[in-house]
């Protein structure tokens, strides 16, 4: 149809149906819609006859080695608390206190992955990724924390990879997501002791030893700056903390420090060519707008934010701006200890959602300045998640720049959306979409300007247990009833699979 030409009415009401402007084959073909139960139903006849003009656009692509993957925790979905002999965690404990809780659930059924990890992984194949990472529960292998492992719990995640390696899908494991034995809270107080640090050692080892012959990438902790701010400064978050600043302070550095052991651990029992590194929720900074003053200020910031935390993982020191800072506070410390924090990783997971600092060049000390961030600043569902998709372009650019970082992996990001089941069955998830095409078109950029990203984890593979948000705010590209189980893929399912077959994004 050439621009100008009037078209016959019965044309012009097929194509109303058709999202833009491919044929119903086309589109289903492109998007894999068929095999996720998405196709359109209408047919379409007449837009396909006439010859397009040439498309000058071209789809932003990934280079051909992107890893894409997804990415789920234990204490989320796999419900199946007291089976097995799995230990009760520090989550366990706190969702059962009431009032922590919004919706007043718990994750003790959840989405019982534990016994449906087999149609789950089937809905990774679906998606066409090859790449799923997920947490394996510190209580099913050791119930109490230190001592005997509990065999049937590793027999779990020995069914779980075997399923994904014969789905020709690649795990990467976690080994902490949260879920601290609770034992080892009320033996030791969890991560104010480093004796929980030296439990996380011993748990990571026997999980080398047991795994690595077919997990080849390991997470050492899941966002240590969320678990500790949360759980043990500000008393959201398990175990419901609010612990002093000096204290605060010495959690975190028994929190590095079990890194730091941990990552010693996995290279002394894992086989060879085991990979393994953080994966955090870098404080990340963002330049107001783009100047060569704003951009180096956004680095010292990104440098000086995450001193306490990813800083120390990778120079192996506290940075003089936060021991000043800390002051009377600032942990204790030996030398020895620095350099097990430091111990070298193979890669740096970063958990990217809203964009945390908004960062402008100060004449003042140190030469940045932090921005208030306007109210009226956009956000999705989850209020915390403010849209800024530039933070997935800037929080690697800095990082890389900063620490000299040579791979990267997104380990998270995605967002929650209110999604729907309309009438038809369907889930019309449009913002999660708008959402994920803004933040890959960054990723896209920053990969193609030469940041290191390798790999991209999108949160998550379905709804789950959304923490101190229960099941009110879904992360899913698959939709989950929790009643009755059933999984159904939502519109960004079908989404992100084009993403992932194109490995582009854009047309
Ligand atoms: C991450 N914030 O948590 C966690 O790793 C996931 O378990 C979680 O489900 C997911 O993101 C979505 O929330 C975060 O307030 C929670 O900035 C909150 C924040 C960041 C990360």
């Amino acid at each position: 149809m050439t621009a100008g030409t009037r078209k016959p009415a019965a044309t012009q009401l097929t194509e109303k149906k058709m999202p833009g402007k491919f044929s119903r084959r086309q589109f289903a073909k492109l998007a894999g819609l068929s095999a996720l139960g998405l196709a359109a139903t209408s047919a379409d006849a007449a837009n396909t006859k006439s010859k397009p003009a040439a498309d000058p656009h071209v789809p932003a692509r990934f280079p051909k080695d992107f890893l894409w993957g997804t990415a789920t925790s234990a204490y989320q979905i796999e419900g199946a608390v007291n089976e097995d002999g799995r230990g009760r965690s520090i989550w366990d404990t706190f969702a059962h206190t009431p009032g922590k809780i919004e919706d007043k659930t718990t994750g003790d059924r959840a989405n019982e992955h534990y016994h449906r990890y087999k149609e789950d992984v089937g809905l990774i194949r679906d998606l066409g990724v090859k790449h799923y990472r997920f947490s394996i529960a510190w209580p099913r292998i050791f119930p109490d924390g230190t001592g005997k492992p509990n065999p049937k719990g590793l027999d779990f995640y020995n069914r779980l990879v075997d399923e994904l390696l014969a789905k020709g899908i690649e795990p990467y494991a976690t080994l902490y997501h949260w879920d601290l034995p609770q034992a080892l809270q009320d033996r030791v107080g969890g991560w104010q002791s480093s004796d929980t640090s030296k439990a996380f050692a011993d748990y990571a080892g026997y999980i080398a030893e047991r795994l690595t012959d077919r997990v080849k990438y390991i997470f050492t902790l899941n966002e240590a700056g969320r678990f500790l701010n949360f759980g043990y400064g500000w008393g959201i978050d398990a175990p419901g903390l609010k612990l002093p600043t000096a204290e605060l302070n010495q959690a975190r550095h028994n929190v590095v420090l079990g890194h730091g052991l941990a990552v010693q651990a996995i290279r002394a029992k894992g086989r060879a060519g085991t990979k393994v590194g953080p994966a955090e929720n870098i404080a990340a900074c963002v330049p107001a707008f783009d100047t060569p003053e704003n951009v180096r200020a956004a680095e010292m910031a990104t440098r000086e934010l995450n001193a306490g935390l990813l800083g120390v993982m990778l120079e192996s020191k506290y940075t003089d701006g936060f021991l000043e800072y800390s002051g009377k506070d600032a942990p204790k410390f030996t030398a020895d200890e620095l350099k097990i924090i430091g111990s070298p990783n193979d890669f740096v997971g970063l958990n990217i959602y809203a964009p945390q600092f908004y960062i402008a060049a100060s004449d003042k000390k140190p030469g940045w300045s932090v921005l208030p961030i306007p109210h009226s600043f956009p956000h999705m569902n989850s209020e915390w998640l403010r849209v800024g998709p530039e933070v997935i372009y800037w929080a690697p650019r800095l990082a890389a720049k900063v620490w000299n970082i040579k791979t990267i992996y997104i380990t998270e990001n995605g967002t929650s959306s209110e999604d729907k089941v309309h009438a038809d069955g369907k889930i019309y998830d449009l913002d999660r979409i708008m959402y994920l095409r803004n933040y890959l078109r960054q990723l896209q950029r920053a990969v193609a300007e030469g940041v290191p990203v390798r790999g991209y984890f999108l949160w998550s593979l379905m709804d789950n247990f959304e923490w101190i948000f229960g099941y009110e705010k879904r992360f899913g590209v698959y939709h989950v009833d929790f009643e009755t189980q059933r999984r159904t893929p939502k519109l960004s399912a079908a989404f992100y699979r084009d993403v992932v077959a194109r490995n582009a994004i854009g047309v």
